[in-house]
């Protein structure tokens, strides 16, 4: 009888965002919140049903006036049994209204720690629950659309149709392993390697899907570099729509890497401005340069910004020299009003003026094709870092699957086991299958309340 676990504590937090609002809500999740609702609200109110009520200190003085709603175990949120008590949004009233809940019981809640009960008590797996921060943490309204999609269990539900694929195979092969001597005839009319084959298309779907969504998550870095006073703060400000950088006719302007948030089809992306490349004896432009190759190492597109009357400027072409083999890069030929020739692109290259802004459209087209942007977001998962790792694990385990089947005559127990790990790897995804360090780090990145 020792082996039972204690009841988990009562929790609650404030779950609307601090400073003044019109309302702001209170939570509060626990196995049994009778001393709380008694104290708070007199009555206990109906089940989920607003109820306008008076929220009460311990001598029954009014703290706010609000609305309580009441939702019994297991039909909540967490599935506990669940308390959300909307008063005002003043930071005064709310904490005296937390407080209250805390005199009587309650401990603050941890960030994520609601949304970490819901998963634990199957309200959620958790690819959902992730897509819970990540839909409050979206960024663009296309990032938002794609949370909300894996928040509704679209995401999971592919990862099950894959996994119960998976299984069907597995259970196939079990039995042909209980019954070696038919081994390779069962396999033949069990059409393992077509099944395998389609299970294989199926991740693929998927892992392009998600690549995508880890687009609008995470968004990506592009970088302006080039010489001094090649156009790099003008293409800047051109792409963010405002003068966020300083322009003048001095080279060695920036001196400093601005960093601009910008959107483009949706996609989320940072522009960083840096210091023109150059030698240079300046103290305070050689830590700026330094800074640009800095930016340079976490970026995921390079603009090489050039002037174009001198496209085959030496000083440029040092640049493209040193720059990581694998970092992306799209050329800019800048100042094109000046040359009279129209803004185009050609290739890798983009022709425009940062000036008038002609071609800054071209240019936004090639980003987009550089990061390999699909045209429509319908459809993508907001995947995460960890999702796509997960993936292409399984990726390689069916892989290494495929290969053994291949072989005459198969080994199958080689061949079962990389199903097993393919199986396992698709687990973690949705958390049938995950370690407790890996739920603390995706619950303390919640805000507190969630
Ligand atoms: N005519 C013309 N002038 C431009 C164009 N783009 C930039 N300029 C001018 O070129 C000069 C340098 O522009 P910046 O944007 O400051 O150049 P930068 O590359 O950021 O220079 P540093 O910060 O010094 O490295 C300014 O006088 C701009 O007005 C363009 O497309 N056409
Ligand atoms: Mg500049």
């Amino acid at each position: 009888m020792g082996s039972r676990r204690p009841p988990p504590e009562t929790i609650a937090a404030v779950a609307t965002p601090a400073g003044r609002g019109g309302i702001g809500v209170i939570r509060v999740s626990g196995a049994d919140l009778s001393t709380i609702v008694a104290g708070v609200l007199g009555a206990e109110p109906p089940a989920r049903t607003a109820t306008l009520t008076t929220f009460r200190d311990a001598r029954g003085e009014p703290l706010d006036q609000g609305i309580a709603l009441y939702f019994p175990a297991p039909a909540s949120y967490t599935g506990e049994s669940v308390l959300e008590l909307h008063g005002h949004g003043g930071a005064a009233v709310l904490g005296l209204l937390l407080g209250r809940c805390l005199d009587l019981g309650a401990r603050i809640a941890e960030p994520g720690e609601f949304t970490r009960r819901a998963f634990l008590n199957g309200k959620l797996d958790l690819a959902q629950a992730e897509a819970v921060a990540d839909l409050i943490d979206a960024a663009t309204a296309t990032a938002a659309r794609a949370a909300a999609r894996s928040l509704t269990g679209a995401f999971s539900q592919e990862i099950h149709a894959a996994v119960d694929a998976l299984i069907e195979l597995r259970s196939f092969t079990e039995a042909v392993l209980d019954f070696p001597e038919e081994d390779v005839e069962f396999m033949r009319t069990a059409d393992a390697s077509d099944k395998l084959a389609r299970l294989r298309e199926r991740l693929a779907a998927i892992v392009g899907r998600a690549r995508q969504g880890n687009l609008l998550r995470e968004g990506l870095d592009v970088v302006l570099i080039g010489q001094p006073n090649v156009g790099k703060s003008s293409l800047l400000n051109q792409l963010v729509g405002e003068d966020v950088a300083i322009v003048t006719p001095v080279p060695g302007t920036t001196r400093d890497a601005i960093r601009s948030r910008i959107e483009i089809s949706g996609i989320p992306l940072h522009v960083i401005d840096t210091a023109g490349l150059r030698p240079t004896a300046d103290a305070v432009e050689k830590i700026g340069i330094e800074r640009t190759w800095a930016s340079i190492a976490r970026a995921d597109l390079a603009l090489i910004v050039t002037d174009a009357r001198e496209p085959q400027h030496a000083g440029g072409a040092s640049i493209v020299e040193e720059l990581p083999d694998a970092l992306q890069r799209i050329v800019v030929r800048n100042k094109i009003d000046l040359l009279g020739v129209e803004a185009h692109r050609s290739g890798a290259e983009v022709w425009l003026s940062a000036k008038t802004g002609a071609g800054v459209e071209l240019l936004r087209e090639a980003i987009l094709a550089a990061v390999g942007a699909r045209d429509a977001m319908e459809g993508v998962f907001l995947a995460r870092e960890r999702h796509l790792r997960a993936l292409d694990a399984a990726a390689t385990h069916l892989a290494a699957a495929a290969t053994h089947l291949a072989a005459v005559p198969p080994p199958l127990e080689l061949f079962a086991e990389e199903l097993r790990e393919a199986q396992q790897a698709l687990a973690t995804i949705t958390g049938e299958f995950s370690a407790d360090d890996l739920l603390g780090e995706i619950f303390s990145r919640f805000c507190i309340g969630k």
